[in-house]
């Protein structure tokens, strides 16, 4: 008799073990890797004199691990309109959703000196799962001030949410990031979005460990739509 009390318990033990996984199922969504479709590799050689230093992360030839996203997502940037804190002075804002990116000439936006930012209107609200953006992969560089942030306002100016922010000395102004830096390699860099729901992307830069200028090649927003 004195054994009946564990045995009822390790029961209904077993029977909540066997009924978690449906019950887990059913509240998940299905997940799968993001898939980029990535360009070619980097074609100027390696600089000597490589900008080092604890937020920065070294270089690498692998691509880093994909992130998770719903199934299902995809990029709702192709083809839409680009704004931008000042007009380029090379390329087109719109060669920044065109889904071409590789490491030519013929392929990258520049902006003049200073923290600029560049615009992505969506044209609706979306549930955002991943921004993965290429600022300019024909050089290798680190890229300063990488902040990217989404909202339901084109101005900014309230319902701002930062996914990205590796400007640890805030010197663009936007907040304390923590982010770390990186170079531009053909892998650019993705943002988690987590579901995020907005309209609009903006993508702040202040320059490059080798230029002063700006430059843009791609942004990438993977997304479904609002339910
Ligand atoms: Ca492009
Ligand atoms: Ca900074």
């Amino acid at each position: 008799m004195k054994n009946t009390l564990p045995k009822t318990l390790f029961a209904m033990a077993l029977t909540i073990a066997l009924l978690a996984p449906s019950v887990r199922a059913a509240n998940t969504i299905e997940t799968e890797p993001l898939k980029l479709n990535l360009p070619l590799h980097t074609l100027k050689g390696t600089p000597e004199d490589l900008p080092a230093g604890p937020n920065i992360e070294p270089p690498s030839d692998k691509a880093p691990p994909p992130i998770n996203v719903p199934k299902g997502v995809r990029n709702v940037a192709a083809g839409k309109s680009v704004t931008s804190s000042v007009p380029p002075f090379l390329g087109d804002l719109s060669q920044i959703t065109d889904s071409k990116k590789e490491p030519l000439d013929d392929d990258a936006t520049e902006f003049k000196k200073g923290v600029q930012w560049v615009q992505v209107d969506l044209g609706q609200s979306f549930a955002i799962h991943a921004v993965a953006m290429w600022h300019d992969h024909r050089y290798v560089q680190v890229m300063r001030d990488v902040i990217l942030q989404v909202s339901d306002d084109p101005e900014f100016h309230s319902g701002v949410t930062t996914l990205y922010n590796n400007d640890v000395d805030n010197s663009a102004g936007l907040g304390v990031g923590t982010d770390r830096e990186y170079f531009e390699l053909e892998f650019g860099r993705v943002a988690v979005g987590k579901g995020v729901k907005a309209r609009y992307v903006r993508g702040y830069t202040r320059g490059s460990s080798q230029s002063a200028l700006n430059c843009w090649q791609e942004i990438e927003v993977y997304a479904l739509p609002v339910k």
